[in-house]
């Protein structure tokens, strides 16, 4: 298991928070994910030998938000 924090842009209220939380639950491997509208990221534990981060990027891309994977 894995874990990893996205970056997103344009996150403004929950509604866009759960936009982004049911982009990230419907890919294969993805376990948990934490959401803090505040701080814009998500922190997301998945099955790396299912998912990876360029899908969850891709997928969040695809419901038009920016991420990018944090430095930490
Ligand atoms: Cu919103």
């Amino acid at each position: 298991m894995a874990e990893t924090i996205i970056q997103i842009e344009g996150m403004g209220c929950g509604h866009c928070a759960k936009e982004v939380s049911d982009a990230l639950s419907g890919i294969n491997g993805v376990r948990k994910i934490r959401i803090s509208l505040e701080k814009a990221f998500a922190k997301i534990v998945f099955d790396e030998s299912v998912a990876g981060v360029d899908q969850m990027i891709g997928a969040l891309d695809a419901i038009g938000f920016k991420a990018v994977l944090s430095d930490s």
